[in-house]
C-alpha cells in the first residue's frame, strides 16, 4: 500500500474512523509544539483538536522537532495529518488529528523556527523535549553549564542545538521587534517543570544578554503541568494493523490508552484555548498532581522496566502479569510511597492505584520494558529519590526503594542475567558502565562510587549508613541470585 493519509484521503476512510470536526482551512497557527513526538500527538494534541472541534479559535499547532528530521518526514507529507489507535482490551478506537498544521525540523528550517518563536500570533509554546532536554543538574536544578551543547549554543551566533538555544534565540527576535511575551509550557515529567524551565532559560539568557533575561521574566510565563498517557514507541506492526483499517498509510500513527490526564497552572500570559472545556483541569497548584503521578505512576514503572527487564520481560504488561510484581509494587506504594507524599483529602488514592494496575496490565499496548528504562539517570531523582529522602529522615521503610536502585545499578552494568549486552540509552551510559567495572564485586565501594554521581544524587544520600549498606547487600544478592529469586525472597516467599 502506497498511498498516504493526506487531507485529501480524509474523505475515502471507513465510516466508523472519528475525524477533525472543523474545517482545517481555516485554522491559523497559535501553538508553538517542539518535540512532536508520540507522546505529544497522543496528548496535548489531541486536546487541541477537541478544543479546535468544540469553539475553534486560531489555536492550529506548528510542530518542530530539534533532533530528528523523521517526525517532518512523517507528518508534512500527510498534511500534518495522523492516527490516533486507542487500545485496550475491551476497545479500540480509530481517531485522525487535524490540530498540527506542519512541523518544522529545526537544523534544516532554524529561520522558519527562529521566526514562528518571534511570530506576535503564537501565544504559546508547548514543549516535550524528556529530561535531558532541559540541560540542568537533575539534583540542584541548575543549567549544566559545561554541557557540550550548551556552550557551544553560547557561542554568538550559532544555530542552536539545545531547547535553550532555540527559545533564547527566538525570545530575542521577538523582542528586538517589540512584540509581546508568551506562555513557554513545559509537558515532561519533572516535577515543577514550569520553574526548572524558567530557572536554566533565565541562567542561559543572561550569559547572552543580561537585558533579555529582564526581558523574558516580565513578558514570559512559565506554568507547571503535570502531564499523564502511556504512549509506547509506534512499531511497523502498528502501523501495518492500522493500514488496514484506514486504507492507506499512516507514517505519524500513535497507538496509546485510554486514560489521559493534564493538569495545569493556569498562568497564561497572552491568552489560550478553553482547555478546561475539554477535560483539563486548569488548577492553581499542580505540586501534588505532579508528586502523585510521578512517585506512584512512573516510579513504579521504573522499578518494573529495570527490574522486569533484567527478569526476562520485555513488556510491562508482562512484568505484572507476575503476582510476585504486583505484590512489590502494591508494598512498595503502601510502605514507601504513600507515607511521604501529600495526597488531597478529595483524592482516592486506593482507586488511583487499582486504576494504574490496570493502565500497566494493558496488554493490548506493547510498552518495552527497555523503554522505560531510557535514561534513568535523568528519571531517577524525581521517582524515586525524594521518596527516599524522606522516608530516610522518618525512618520509614525503603526495602524497595533499595531494590529498584540495585536493579538500575545492575541494568546499567550492561549485562543481562544471561549475559547478553544492554543496550542502556542514557547520557550517562558509559560512566556508569565503567563505574560498576571499576568496583566490580566490591559492593561497598562499588555503592560508594554510585551514590557519589552528584548529579544524580545530590550530596546528601552519600554518607547514608543505611541507605549504603542496604543498597550493598541488595546488589550482591541480585549478582548471586537474580531479581526472581531476590523478590520472592523479599516478599518472604
Ligand atoms: C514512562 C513514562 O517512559 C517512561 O519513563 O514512565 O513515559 C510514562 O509512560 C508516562 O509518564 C505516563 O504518563
Amino acid at each position: 500500500m502506497n498511498h498516504r493519509l493526506n487531507q485529501q484521503q480524509l474523505k475515502r476512510l471507513p465510516a466508523d474512523i472519528i475525524l477533525p470536526q472543523y474545517d482545517r482551512s481555516q485554522v491559523k497557527a497559535g501553538i508553538l509544539h517542539i518535540g512532536t513526538g508520540a507522546f505529544h500527538r497522543a496528548h496535548q494534541a489531541v486536546y487541541v483538536d477537541d478544543v479546535l472541534a468544540l469553539e475553534g479559535g486560531d489555536w492550529g499547532i506548528v510542530g518542530s522537532s530539534l533532533r530528528s528530521k523523521s517526525v517532518a518526514e512523517q507528518l508534512n507529507p500527510q498534511d500534518g495529518l495522523y492516527t490516533v489507535l486507542v487500545r485496550d482490551s475491551a476497545r479500540l478506537q480509530t481517531r485522525v488529528i487535524g490540530s498540527v498544521l506542519n512541523v518544522l525540523y529545526a537544523a534544516e528550517q532554524s529561520e522558519e523556527l527562529l521566526d514562528t518563536l518571534a511570530n506576535p500570533s503564537i501565544k504559546i509554546v508547548t514543549l516535550t523535549v524528556t529530561e535531558k532536554g532541559y540541560c540542568h543538574d537533575p539534583a540542584t536544578g541548575n543549567l549544566l553549564i559545561n554541557h557540550r551543547d550548551v556552550t557551544a549554543d553560547l557561542q554568538p551566533n550559532a544555530i542552536p542545538k539545545t531547547l535553550l538555544g532555540w527559545l533564547c534565540r527566538g525570545l530575542q527576535r521577538r523582542k528586538a521587534a517589540g512584540f509581546t511575551g508568551l506562555t513557554l509550557l513545559s509537558c515532561d515529567n519533572l516535577p515543577n517543570n514550569g520553574r526548572v524551565l524558567k530557572k536554566v532559560l533565565l541562567q542561559f539568557s543572561q550569559r547572552v544578554d543580561p537585558a533579555l533575561a529582564v526581558w523574558i521574566e516580565k513578558s514570559v510565563s512559565f506554568p507547571c503541568s503535570m502531564i499523564d498517557r502511556i504512549v509506547p514507541a509506534t512499531t511497523e506492526e502498528d502501523r501495518l494493523f492500522a493500514a488496514q483499517t484506514l486504507a492507506c498509510r499512516d507514517e505519524g500513527l500513535v497507538v496509546t490508552e485510554p486514560f489521559s490526564q493534564w493538569v495545569i497552572e493556569d498562568n497564561f500570559i497572552a491568552g489560550r484555548p478553553a482547555f478546561e472545556k475539554v477535560g483539563v483541569q486548569m488548577v492553581s497548584d499542580v505540586t501534588a498532581y505532579e508528586e502523585i503521578k510521578l512517585r506512584f505512576l512512573n516510579g513504579a514503572h521504573s522499578l518494573l522496566a529495570y527490574a522486569g527487564f533484567l527478569a526476562g520481560y520485555q513488556y510491562i504488561a508482562q512484568v505484572v502479569a507476575q503476582e510476585n510484581f504486583v505484590a512489590a509494587v502494591q508494598d512498595f506504594w503502601k510502605s514507601e510511597v504513600l507515607p511521604s507524599v501529600y495526597v488531597p483529602l478529595d483524592f482516592d488514592i486506593d482507586a488511583y492505584q487499582s486504576q494504574l494496575l490496570a493502565r500497566f496490565s494493558n496488554s493490548a499496548l506493547r510498552h518495552k520494558t527497555w523503554q522505560i528504562a531510557m535514561d534513568g539517570s535523568q528519571k531517577i531523582p524525581q521517582r524515586w529519590l525524594n521518596t527516599l529522602r524522606s522516608q530516610l529522615a522518618s525512618g520509614g521503610e525503603i526495602t524497595w526503594l533499595v531494590f529498584a536502585l540495585a536493579n538500575w545499578i545492575r541494568y546499567v552494568r550492561g549485562y543481562d542475567e544471561q549475559g547478553q549486552v544492554i543496550d542502556v540509552q542514557d547520557p550517562l551510559a558509559l560512566e556508569l558502565r565503567d563505574l560498576y567495572r571499576q568496583y566490580d564485586k566490591n559492593y561497598p565501594k562499588l555503592v560508594q562510587g554510585f551514590l557519589r554521581l552528584e548529579q544524580i544524587f545530590d550530596v546528601d544520600l552519600v554518607d547514608n549508613e543505611r541507605l549504603s549498606m542496604a543498597l550493598a547487600e541488595q546488589l550482591e544478592h541480585l549478582a548471586v541470585d537474580g531479581v526472581t529469586v531476590c523478590l520472592g525472597r523479599l516478599l518472604g516467599k
